[in-house]
């Protein structure tokens, strides 16, 4: 008895930090753009029986329509409301994609906007996804409603009644970001607001939130709207649970907000995760695999148990933070860079799932960073084609289902609690490390073939490399690697191979 009432509050301590997945899955998705129906599909094929732990998904709330240029996908990022209603799909599509990942393990985090509304200067005219109207003139949006005094324009100090300093703690959170209306979140009346359409979603049964704009948000405000949220929806949840929160905060070190005000509320991005982990496989600034042996907290980045870590996300792999974001346009490197996130104990991990596009390099600025999501004429957005060799079609990249990141999700499940041991280097772009005794991984990003007798930490056995290939009922289809009874394993990997990688892990074991 003592024992339960101790693991019901154990629950509930741990509420915005916990990303409450199922037990034993440990990652999140980002279906960047997709929609309800094809989530609700992928959900039940794909993510379940792999193991992924969640989906976070585009904004559900109606936006406007951004004809000039023709529908980027930035426009949802522009809310007129909280209606449940945009590209991705309607109320009820919204529920039932909920309903049916919930009942395979696959929780829903939601994309929330609570800093703005849409942008200052934008014609009354223009429509929204779902019709409604509003009025950015005279900051009125009816639908919720707000009104003028609902926003911040009185409060910013500054002349255009942007940001213009970002040194200015209070312009950042109180002026308007991109010129985007800056909701005055101290207000009970807008707080009352944002916590009902929060808690509508929960009520559905999503599992969290990503807080989008965090760092132009009071961490005060943040904290009592976040205290306002019901627990978690019991048909799904255990009793007394708590949202999960991670709050979009761009902390690259440099000057202005750091990171840390925002711990006290729940989880946080950690922007430098991607920058350096993309400087290191691009063996840029003179940095090697080599010096990931203390990666993580000894690299100046948050403690692992606030972290939300990611190799690129939708606005940096359009270039947004500087050039040495990997994404799936550098396909090689990408898979090494999620490969050694996934593999690595720090931090809580999301991947990528993205859209394609051509890009078009001006001055080193991509052109098309704006383009939108594969779409019909009309501007509907394109169905997730599967092809019969399980990837995607129809313009969606599916980095998640390519095989090495997908096989890298399970062996992080695998993995789950493990701490890291058995790091090994050369010195240079060989590097290996162990999980306990229940995975392994070695890189060579040398321009050298790499052959050396490493300690794996692994049982005795042959295993299926699941990079190269995976194991099937009684097969590898790639890369088989023999552990000795000493736990040794001879790795040879040759510089030029199509991924320069191996994994292996005790559920890969023949
Ligand atoms: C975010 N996180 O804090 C999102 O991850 C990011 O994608 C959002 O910007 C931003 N904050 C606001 O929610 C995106 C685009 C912007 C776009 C904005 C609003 O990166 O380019 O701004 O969404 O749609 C666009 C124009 C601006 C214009 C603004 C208002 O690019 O020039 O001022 O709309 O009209
Ligand atoms: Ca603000």
């Amino acid at each position: 008895m003592r024992g339960l009432v101790f693991l019901v509050l154990l629950q509930v301590c741990t509420g915005q930090f916990n990303p409450n997945v199922v037990c034993g899955r440990t990652s999140i998705v980002h279906l960047f753009e997709w929609r309800w129906e094809d989530i609700a599909e992928e959900c039940e094929r794909y993510l379940g029986p792999n193991g992924f732990g969640g989906v976070q998904i585009s904004p559900p709330t109606e936006n406007l329509i951004v004809t000039n240029p023709k529908r980027p996908w930035w426009e949802r990022y522009q809310p007129i409301g909280y209606k449940i209603c945009t590209r991705s799909g309607d109320e009820q599509q919204f529920r039932n994609m909920v309903t049916r990942c919930n009942n395979v393990g696959v929780y829903i985090y939601v994309d929330a906007i609570i800093n703005h509304m849409c942008g200052s200067g934008v014609d009354k005219r223009t429509s929204s996804t779902c019709g409604s109207p509003y009025d950015a003139n005279e900051r009125s949006f009816p639908t919720v409603p707000y009104l003028r005094q609902d926003f911040n324009d009185n409060k910013c100090n500054t002349g255009s009644g942007n940001i213009e300093d970002y040194r200015d703690v209070n312009q950042v959170r109180d002026c308007r970001l991109l010129s985007l209306l800056d909701l005055a979140l101290e207000k009970e009346y807008v707080r009352g607001k944002i916590a009902d359409f929060l808690n509508k979603l929960i009520d559905i049964g999503v599992a969290g939130f990503r807080l989008d704009a965090s760092k132009h948000m009071w961490p005060g405000d943040i904290q009592v709207i976040m205290s306002r949220l019901n627990n978690l929806n019991t048909e799904w949840f255990p009793n007394g649970s708590r949202p999960f929160v991670f709050q979009e905060v761009i902390d690259l070190g440099g000057v202005g907000i750091s990171v840390t005000e925002y711990f006290g509320i729940g989880r946080v991005t950690e922007f430098k995760y991607g920058a350096k982990l993309g400087t290191v496989i691009r063996k840029w600034n003179g940095e090697k695999m080599a010096y990931l042996k203390n990666w993580g907290e000894g690299w100046g980045f948050m403690p692992a148990d606030r972290a939300l870590v990611f190799v690129d996300n939708h606005d940096n792999q359009r270039g947004h933070a500087g050039d040495s974001i990997l994404t799936f346009f550098d396909s090689r490197m990408y898979k090494m860079a999620v490969g050694f996130m996934l593999a690595h104990p720090y931090g809580f991990t999301r991947v990528m799932s993205s859209f394609s596009w051509t890009r078009n390099f001006v001055d080193g600025k991509d052109t098309n960073n704006w383009i939108g999501p594969p779409s019909h004429f009309n501007g509907s957005t394109k169905a997730v084609s599967i092809n019969e060799n399980t990837t995607c079609g129809n313009g969606w990249v599916c980095e998640h289902r390519w095989r090495q990141i997908k096989n890298m999700v399970l062996f992080r499940n695998v993995a789950n609690g493990q701490a890291l041991t058995n790091w090994w280097d050369n010195g240079e772009n060989q590097v290996a490390f162990g999980r306990g005794s229940t995975g392994f991984i070695a890189f060579n990003n040398d321009d050298r073939d790499m052959d050396v007798t490493l300690n794996t930490g692994l049982p005795a056995g042959t295993y299926c490399d699941i990079i190269s290939g995976q194991k099937e009922a009684t097969y590898c289809t790639g890369i088989q690697i023999a552990v000795s009874s000493t736990g040794t394993a001879n790795v040879k990997i040759n510089s030029s191979a199509e991924d320069p990688f191996i994994a292996i892990h005790i559920n890969a074991k023949l």
